[in-house]
């Protein structure tokens, strides 16, 4: 018990009746449609529900609040959008609502104890709120007076390093920019974003080998390129629009390799549909070779195809493109060396591929240089996730695949505009760049520190050397490792403010005070004196465009975003600023003009959003290397991933399921992998299960120990499963609580939510 509330930090451990089925082996297909209309139907009724999806990733419409992939140039006449595009909607624009009278009768020790999946489905927050000291429910509270509030708690901070901004991906460019904008006038670079957990291993790796945090295809490679592989992603869920990308790719002669210890029904065969045979004919093969590689052995199977490459390039010249390598890069010499410090038998044994599949991903990629690596979080989030991007890099650059049509690196990006918040300048490092454009443009000194991270500031909110922390967005609580380590920060703190338009358990799990500020959501109206504003987001692949959204706002007392970051400082300077930030709020063209004149490469921003929008510049495109030392592309010498296992350890992937959107739960199944109104599970090897005397179903406990603490999560139903041999996954954020809070990725700080060492106990 803490802040004198019994909160739960995870909810109900029970289990909610599972059906089994077996693994399906496509993806969408009628099911798809058939489940996407089910969830907006029920949560907006027909009318609102086919409004919506018919302006969804439309040029006048909204950006789709589910993930980042890109739209189409020309976006089908039918639907541009998927199923879970379809149920992020129904989850944003649901009718029902998390209104004052609602929270007068539930608690918040009572919602504490609600699942996650209860407490998203309840409904829309209508109205700011508060939290009192010592109270257990929230009343409303006026925009006025919470805004006060903050100011107050802000300017009580000795330090302005003692208040914590993060940030979730879902944010608009202009809402993301003002509130970067704030902090830095307020005086802090303490901005963790989601980032941190997801991308932030992408970012550094692909900077420091390739001068940009970002990938470098475009949409129209997909068509051209030779060969895909796709790795450590589940397109099928998550980015279920990529799957007609990976389709023409295969229409058009290439093939694709994934990399992935599960076989996920996405990446085998799918049913496009937006065309008649994804109803009814067998639908498309995707994967050609499935490379079933033990979790967070990629660089082990990448060493390896690499030495078989180098091998056949020793024979015959053409393998590697030579020209390209002496052109544009550096390191050759050194990564051909540090080749040889693996024999071939030590790397088969240690990414358990078979070497037969190997070699025929071998044969494929000796002939072909027109290649794309796509990539989520099944190589960033480990402890060596930067180096596993790396060793893609590498096989990247050896094959000349870059800067080429049909060809480059791809990372296929979570949240709808995470990589646009980045862009605007949501960073906890310090640039001295964006500094000094801002001194230039707006007058002000912004602070030279560096800021504290995900995991760095959830410490510091634990050692007490951080009091305040504002969220726009997210679910912080629940994403980030550690959970119960996690909630005593944020109680630790005496205010916690949550910009949201859905009730998570952030709102449950807070400081001695919270503030609830609800805004609109994509898919609403956004309207000042009778005019609709919009405003612009940035796609996976670097394409800034509009959106605009035409439902009416679940509220009349909803901001916007940028409103309320408006608001925040306003009320924080009381006129004694530079900055007009309540003006800024109100006026989004007013927002871009300040965007274009502080960050370059958004010139034009204003005008070049419209239509399909315009690339922002990436210098890989043009394999322009100058700004890395000797002006090259770097080849890097990546070690090999030091897990050290004892007989009884597993080591433990936390994916998401089919029916969730990061801890947002839309439901309680994960249909491609067979498995029915259960969350609490684990997927097992049939093997262990054997050696462990567990069958079927059984219950088990998994527990974490690093550095002498144990983590335990309990509750969890054994599923035998098609994964390697002393791997297990299961879904996060049920498992967050295992992850320990100070161990991460080197450089990027990424908790490692991939490959955490478990040991498993039947109940
Ligand atoms: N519907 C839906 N869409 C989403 C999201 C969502 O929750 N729901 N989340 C969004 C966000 S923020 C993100 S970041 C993305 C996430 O997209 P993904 O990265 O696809 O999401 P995960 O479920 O974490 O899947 C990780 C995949 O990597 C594999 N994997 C795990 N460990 C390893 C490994 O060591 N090596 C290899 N090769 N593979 C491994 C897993 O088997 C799984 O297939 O999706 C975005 N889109
Ligand atoms: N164990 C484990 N942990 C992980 C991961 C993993 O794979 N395994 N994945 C990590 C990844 S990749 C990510 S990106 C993070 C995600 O971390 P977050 O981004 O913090 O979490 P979400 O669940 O996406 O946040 C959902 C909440 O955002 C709010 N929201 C939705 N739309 C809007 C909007 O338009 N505006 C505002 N202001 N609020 C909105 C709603 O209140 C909703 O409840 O989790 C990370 N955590
Ligand atoms: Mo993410």
């Amino acid at each position: 018990m803490i802040n004198n509330r019994k909160t739960s930090v995870t909810g109900p451990t029970t289990f909610t009746g599972i059906v089994l089925s077996e693994p399906s082996q496509y993806a969408a297909g009628l099911a798809g449609v058939t489940v996407a209309l089910k969830h907006t139907f029920k949560e907006m009724g027909v009318t609102r529900s086919m409004g919506a999806l018919a302006k969804m990733n439309q040029k006048d419409g909204f950006d789709c609040p589910g993930c980042a992939w890109p739209d189409p140039v020309k976006p089908s006449k039918v639907a541009e959008y998927c199923e879970n595009g379809a149920k992020a909607l129904a989850e944003e624009a649901t009718t029902k609502k998390v209104d004052a009278n609602f929270l007068s009768k539930h608690s918040v020790e009572e919602l504490s104890n609600w699942t996650d999946y209860e407490i998203g489905k309840s409904g829309r927050l209508t109205e700011p709120m508060i939290l009192k000291e010592g109270s257990l429910y929230y009343e409303p509270i006026s925009w006025e007076d919470s805004f006060k509030l903050i100011a107050n708690e802000l300017h009580q901070l000795s330090n302005p390093d003692e208040a914590i901004f993060y940030t979730s991906g879902r944010s608009s460019n202009e809402a993301a920019f003002l509130y970067g904008l704030f902090v830095r006038a307020f005086g802090t670079n303490n901005m963790p974003d989601c980032s941190n957990m997801c991308h932030e291993s992408s970012g550094v790796a692909l900077g420091e080998t390739l001068g940009i945090g970002k990938g470098s295809v475009k949409l129209e490679d997909f068509d051209q390129a030779e060969v895909i592989i796709v790795m450590g992603q589940n397109p099928g869920t998550n980015h279920p629009r990529m799957l007609t990308a990976l389709e023409k790719c295969k229409r058009n002669g290439g093939h694709i390799i994934s990399i992935n210890p599960l076989a996920e029904a996405g990446l085998i065969r799918f049913k496009n549909p937006q065309e008649i045979g994804g109803f009814i004919g067998s639908g498309t093969q995707l994967t050609d070779i499935h490379l079933q590689v033990k979790i967070n052995q990629d660089v082990s199977l990448l060493k390896l195809i690499i030495k078989k490459l180098a091998a056949l390039d020793k024979e015959n010249k053409g393998v590697f493109d030579h020209d390209f390598i002496s052109t544009y890069t550096s390191g050759y010499d050194s990564v051909l060396h540090d080749l040889d410090q693996n024999s071939d038998e030590q790397l088969l044994e240690l990414c358990g591929v078979p070497e037969a599949e190997i070699d025929k991903a071998v044969e494929l990629l000796a002939t072909k240089n027109r290649i794309i690596i796509c990539w989520a979080m099944g190589l960033t989030q480990h402890k060596n996730g930067v180096e596993n991007i790396k060793e893609c890099v590498n096989l990247l650059l050896l094959k000349g695949s870059l800067g080429k049509p049909g060809s480059g690196t791809c990372p296929v990006r979570g949240h709808s505009n995470v990589q646009g918040d980045r862009s605007v300048g949501i960073m906890h490092h310090v640039s001295p760049q964006l500094n000094s454009a801002i001194k230039k443009t707006l007058n002000f000194d912004p602070p030279e520190k560096e800021g504290l991270d995900t995991v760095h500031c959830i410490k510091a909110m634990h050692d007490k050397k951080a009091n305040v922390f504002i969220a726009l967005g997210g679910n912080f609580l629940s994403a980030v490792a550690d959970t119960n380590y996690a909630a005593q920060a944020l109680q630790n703190c005496s205010l916690t403010v949550q910009i949201s338009t859905k009730l998570n358990r952030s709102h449950l799990i807070t400081g001695k005070t919270a503030l609830i500020l609800p805004t609109l959501g994509r898919s609403e109206k956004d309207t000042k004196d009778g005019k609709q504003r919009f405003f612009t987001v940035e796609n996976s692949m670097g394409k800034v465009h509009r959106s605009k959204g035409l439902l009416k706002p679940a509220s009349d007392q909803l901001k916007s975003e940028p409103e309320i970051v408006g608001g925040i400082a306003d009320a924080y300077f009381n006129g004694n600023h530079v900055v007009d930030w309540k003006t800024l709020g109100m006026d989004y063209d007013l927002i871009r003009e300040k965007i274009e004149e502080i960050i370059t490469a958004f010139k034009g921003l204003s005008k070049e959003s419209e239509g399909s929008g315009f690339y922002l510049p990436n210098n890989v495109r043009n394999l322009d290397f100058s700004k890395l030392p000797n002006g090259k592309a770097q080849f890097s010498a990546c070690k090999l991933p030091d897990h050290q296992i004892n007989e009884d350890e597993f080591i433990l992937m936390t994916i998401r399921s089919h029916d969730q959107f990061n801890t947002t739960i839309y439901g309680l199944d994960d249909r491609y992998r067979g498995i029915k109104n259960e969350r609490r599970v684990v997927f097992m090897n049939k093997d262990d299960m054997k050696q462990r005397g567990l069958q079927k179903l059984d219950v088990i406990n998994l527990k974490s120990n690093y550095n002498d603490t144990v983590r335990e999560a309990v509750n969890f139903l054994v599923i035998p499963y098609d994964i390697p041999k002393g791997n297990l996954a299961s879904y996060f954020p049920e498992t967050n609580v295992l992850v320990p809070y100070n161990h991460f990725a080197d450089k990027s700080n990424t908790p490692i939510s991939k490959s955490i060492v478990v040991t498993v106990e039947k109940v």
